[in-house]
């Protein structure tokens, strides 16, 4: 990709809207802009002052025929998007005055722009670093307001001031090691190896807190997989519709009814949680029930979060007592359904077989009891609230991956210290360690990091 060209797009969804932007961005940004576009009070586009906004009509500059009117906006580099000349067209949001405005903007001499292309350009002239750019993608594709927090956090520099800080101290160390292999002859220390170790104990430790944050964060990005499990009839369905307030499942009382997951998203105090409700679990011989009872089984080893609901009304069956065995080390908690009826199962009952698990007793039917249910489930998994965005937390698989194999090489290091190794040994895999860290900002990653990134993004960011 080439920085010297200027690059355009349409940067608004397709399709009928108020307004629709064409955004151009490069060094001949403002010379294209003035040949298409006419002020309402004939300015000079060239000398308005950066980060103003003008009224005026598009014209073809070889017909002269008009195109619509437009508010163009002048951002002059470096403070802007991309660090390079913008101009921002806001035409009227049809797909046809928007393909006419572009098309324009194309035959001046502007090019269209890849996917993430302006973005890319943010990073490539050192506005935000990767980890940053990533963040923009996540802020477009946030569920909730806590993902959206932790991902304008992110842009904000909150993870790559982490990053740069164990950079730094990496980057010192070496220097230190280097200094010493330099001046090997002059016999003197220039850090110790006791030094050297406890840094870098230091710094492993700072690693692994922020890969321990990975969890938490694949959480808020994708959503936590939490299975409704039980046998059939017990009000599995019920509960998935009565957590989303809509009728989505089938619900019945035939046993057998759902026979395929069904999946749908909620919120629960801005975490987003992945529900997946599942067939009944019994012995059948109905081929698409098997089928069905398979898929339950699959989709209890992936979950992150089990709800186990139990017909509080009838009598523990042999079902339930195996069910409860089967997901006993999960992360997991009993519901007791049907709370409008009279109850047989009482939760000392549950806790015979699942001391530690909590039990909450509800009704699907008539919604007592759910309210209960989120809070319970709020804070097993967030233990007491979490503070998104003010923390670095890892949400980005890259990021985990690179913090691993950086955490590798420090620990090749901490063995070759303890092997009495030479320091030409330790400045390698200092250096390994240092190339690993540096593709979470991109000080080191490749054109094919950078590739595959930016492919992520739709055109027009
Ligand atoms: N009284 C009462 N009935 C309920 C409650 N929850 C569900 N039911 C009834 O129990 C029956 C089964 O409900 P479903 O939600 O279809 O149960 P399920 O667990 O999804 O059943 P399968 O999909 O067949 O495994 C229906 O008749 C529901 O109306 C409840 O809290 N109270
Ligand atoms: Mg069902």
């Amino acid at each position: 990709m080439n920085n010297e060209d200027t690059i355009c797009a349409i940067s608004t969804p397709i399709g009928e809207g108020g307004i629709g932007i064409v955004r151009i961005s490069g060094k001949d940004a403002i010379s294209i802009i003035s040949r298409i576009f006419l002020p309402k009070k004939n300015k000079n586009l060239k000398n308005l002052p950066t980060h103003t906004i003008h009224y005026g009509i598009m014209k073809d500059d070889k017909t002269g025929e008009k195109i619509d009117e437009a508010l163009v906006s002048i951002m002059k580099a470096p403070n802007t998007y991309t660090k390079e000349d913008v101009i921002e067209i806001n035409c009227h949001g049809g797909a046809i005055p928007l393909k006419r405005a572009l098309e324009l903007v194309l035959k001046n001499g502007a090019r269209l722009a890849e996917p993430g292309e302006f973005t890319k350009r943010a990073f490539l002239n050192g506005r935000i670093d990767l980890a940053q750019a990533e963040a923009v993608i996540d802020i477009i594709s946030s569920k909730t307001e806590d993902s959206l927090r932790l991902a304008v956090g992110q842009l904000s520099g909150i993870l790559s001031k982490s990053i740069i800080a164990v950079r730094e101290e990496l980057i010192s160390i070496i220097a230190s090691i280097e200094a010493a292999i330099d001046f090997v002859d002059e016999d003197i220390e220039f850090i110790s190896r006791d030094e050297i170790g406890k840094r870098i104990k230091k710094t492993v430790d700072e690693i692994e807190a922020l890969i321990n944050t990975a969890d938490e964060g694949r959480i808020y990005k994708e959503g936590i997989a939490t299975a409704i499990i039980g046998r059939t009839n017990v009000g599995k369905s019920s509960l998935l519709n009565a957590l989303l307030k809509e009728e989505r499942a089938i619900v019945t009382p035939i046993p057998g009814t759902t026979r395929d997951v069904i999946e749908e998203w909620i919120n629960i105090k801005g975490m987003p949680l992945r529900i997946l409700d599942t067939a009944g679990i019994r012995h059948t011989e109905d081929i698409v029930e098997i089928e069905g009872v398979r898929r339950s089984r699959e989709t209890i080893k992936k979950a992150d979060l089990i709800l186990l609901l139990i017909d509080g009304s009838l009598r523990l069956s042999d079902e339930d007592k195996n069910l409860m065995d089967d997901v006993k080390e999960k992360k997991l908690i009993v519901l007791l359904n049907k709370s409008d009826l009279p109850s047989v199962v009482k939760e000392d009952d549950i806790k015979k077989f699942l001391p530690d698990k909590e039990v909450v007793s509800i009704s699907a039917l008539t919604g007592e009891g759910i309210d209960e249910l989120k809070a319970v489930i709020h804070n097993l998994l967030f233990k007491g609230g979490i503070l998104a965005g003010e923390r670095p937390i890892i949400t980005n698989l890259r990021h985990k991956t690179a913090l691993e194999k950086t955490k590798r090489s420090l620990e090749n290091l901490q063995n070759s210290l303890k092997e009495n190794m030479s320091e030409e040994f330790l400045a390698v895999d200092l250096r390994g360690a240092l190339n690993a860290i540096g593709e979470i900002t991109g000080e080191t990653a490749t054109e094919d990091i950078l590739n595959k990134i930016f492919e992520e993004f739709c055109v027009g960011k």
